[in-house]
Parts: structure tokens; C-alpha cells; sequence
């Protein structure tokens, strides 16, 4: 244990913890689990209005399966730089369909659902979502009740204020420490809520409420964030850095920039990259691990 009360990461970055989401169990440490990016929503700054069609959305996400991912999470409201946000009813309109086509149709996928709505999250959790991905980590009062009473994995994710305004001139004193200390409490706060300590994983929040230093302070020291001992994840894909990084406005053409942020990561021990291109970082991740391992298996 150290000081804040959180396990030992073990220094073999090859062991790791397990993740437990619904039916599905993650070891992680070995193989970087990939999640990818399905977003449900006319607004989204990637994808946005490309799924909305439950049809279209489960055909891409079982596209995204067999591109490699472990993990699709289903988003229907965009939590991108300004962006409104839209009522609960319409949010489930969105999403829960699709959740529970995946949850019939391809049962060997994670369902995660990602939303910072308490009655969002029951409603995906019903339609069979194994994991709840909150980027607002539980700033809805019923949302830690809602995962507890179920058998959700649940992700809490940093984000300094909110969508809408998070952007306006971001401030810390010392970004990683206190996305470190925010993180260790939200794991204690979710665990003393009755969540088991094997269904939480932390996400220090590429791009919410940060400047591109801030984003690449965290990702330079994401071990910080890994030696919480949680699972991490991470979710650099086309965001706003890379584009001013690499002179690249496309979002869709932020694909190599997205590479080489996964190869960090990877390289430094994250656990789950949140994606929109399965199919090239699955391979990027397969490649670093076998050189963080020094042999082929
Ligand atoms: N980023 C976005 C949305 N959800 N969840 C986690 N845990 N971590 C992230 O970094 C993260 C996230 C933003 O990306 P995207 O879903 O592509 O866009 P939008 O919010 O516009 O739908």
C-alpha cells in the first residue's frame, strides 16, 4: 500500500491487474485490451452522425470486433470541446438498442456504455452492458449506486469541469499529481460505494479540460497513473493534440498520430486504449508488447 492507500503496482509490467465487467474477465498486463469507439450521436467530432441508425451502429461495432477489439463502447451523447448536452430519454433512444442487439448478437464482445447518466447507465446495464464508462466518474449522485447494485465493470475518467466550458483556460498547479490524487479518491469513494475494487480502471482523460501540455504531461507520466495499481485507460484517438502536433485539421486523418500515442502508452504499461481505428492500433499494440516482452510469445 503506499500513502494513498492504494496497492503496490507490481513491477513486472507483463502481471497485472484483473478487470472484471459482467461476464467478462480481463487480465490485464500481457495484452492490451482495445476498445472501440462507437458513437451514437449527429455531433460526435470524429464519427459523429455516421451511426445513428441502430443497424449501421451494430454493423460497425461488430466490424470493430473483428478488427480486434475486446471492448465497444457505445457513446450517444458527445462529450467533445463545447458540446450541449441532451436528456436522458433521448440519450437511452440512442443507445440502448444497439446495446442490446450487441448484447444478443455477439455475447463474446464487452458491451461498455459510455455516459455520465445514472438512468442511462441502468438502462444499458439491463440491455446487457458489462461496463459503464463515466467521464464525469460519478458526479451524478446515483451513479455509483446504479453500478454497484450490478455486476459492471466501471470506468471513472478525469475531467476538469464539464464539456461545455472545460476548455476555457484549463489551470493546475501540477496536472498529473492532481489527476493522480483525483483518481486515488474516486477509486476509494466507488469502492466504499460497493463497487469490488477488481471492476474499476481510471482514465486521466486525454483532452478534458487540458491544454496540449497538460495532455502531454499526463501522457509523458502516465506511469503515475499505472502505479495506482487500477487498470488504465487511455483514450488519445484523432483528439485536437495530435491535429495541432502534427499540422493535421481531419480528425480522420489523425491516424498515424494516434499510432504513435498508443505505442507510448502501450509501451508504459496502459491497459486499454480507447480507439476509433481498431484494426491499425490492435497491430501497433501487438507489436510493442512483443518488444516489451523481448520474444514473439
Ligand atoms: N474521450 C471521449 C469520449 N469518451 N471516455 C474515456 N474513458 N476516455 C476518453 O478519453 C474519452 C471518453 C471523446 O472522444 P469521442 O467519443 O470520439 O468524441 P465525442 O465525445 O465527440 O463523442
Amino acid at each position: 500500500m503506499d500513502d494513498m492507500g492504494t496497492p503496490d503496482a507490481t513491477d513486472d509490467p507483463l502481471t497485472g491487474p484483473t478487470w472484471r465487467c459482467g461476464e467478462h474477465v480481463f487480465e490485464l498486463g500481457g495484452r492490451t485490451i482495445v476498445m472501440g469507439i462507437l458513437n451514437v450521436t449527429p455531433d460526435s467530432f470524429s464519427d459523429g452522425g455516421r451511426f445513428l441508425e441502430t443497424d449501421a451502429a451494430v454493423k460497425h461495432a461488430l466490424q470493430l470486433r473483428d478488427d480486434g477489439a475486446d471492448i465497444v463502447d457505445v457513446g450517444g451523447e458527445s462529450t467533445r470541446p463545447g458540446a450541449t448536452t441532451i436528456d436522458a430519454e433521448e440519450e437511452i433512444r440512442r443507445v440502448v438498442p444497439v446495446v442490446q442487439r450487441l448484447s444478443d448478437e455477439a455475447p463474446e464482445l464487452a458491451v461498455s456504455v459510455d455516459t455520465r447518466k445514472s438512468a442511462v447507465a441502468r438502462a444499458a446495464i439491463d440491455a446487457g452492458a458489462a461496463l459503464v464508462n463515466d467521464v464525469a466518474a460519478g458526479r451524478d449522485p446515483q451513479m455509483l449506486t446504479v453500478v454497484a447494485s450490478s455486476r459492471a465493470g466501471y470506468v471513472v475518467m478525469h475531467m476538469l469541469g464539464d464539456p461545455a466550458t472545460m476548455q476555457a483556460q484549463p489551470h493546475y498547479d501540477d496536472v498529473v499529481e492532481q489527476v493522480r490524487t483525483f483518481l486515488a479518491d474516486r477509486l476509494r469513494t466507488a469502492e466504499d460505494a460497493g463497487i469490488a475494487r477488481d471492476r474499476l480502471c481510471v482514465d486521466p482523460g486525454i483532452g478534458f479540460g487540458k491544454t496540449l501540455d497538460h495532455n502531454l504531461a499526463l501522457l509523458r507520466d502516465i506511469d503515475r497513473i499505472v502505479e495506482l495499481g487500477a487498470p488504465v485507460l487511455a483514450g488519445p484517438s484523432r483528439k485536437r493534440f495530435i491535429g495541432t502536433l502534427t499540422g493535421v485539421e481531419d480528425p480522420a486523418d489523425r491516424v498515424d498520430g494516434t499510432a504513435a500515442a498508443v505505442a507510448w502508452l502501450v509501451a508504459h504499461g496502459t491497459h486499454v486504449v480507447r480507439v476509433h481505428d481498431v484494426k491499425e492500433m490492435t497491430r501497433v499494440a501487438r507489436v510493442v508488447e512483443a518488444i516489451r516482452r523481448g520474444s514473439a510469445s
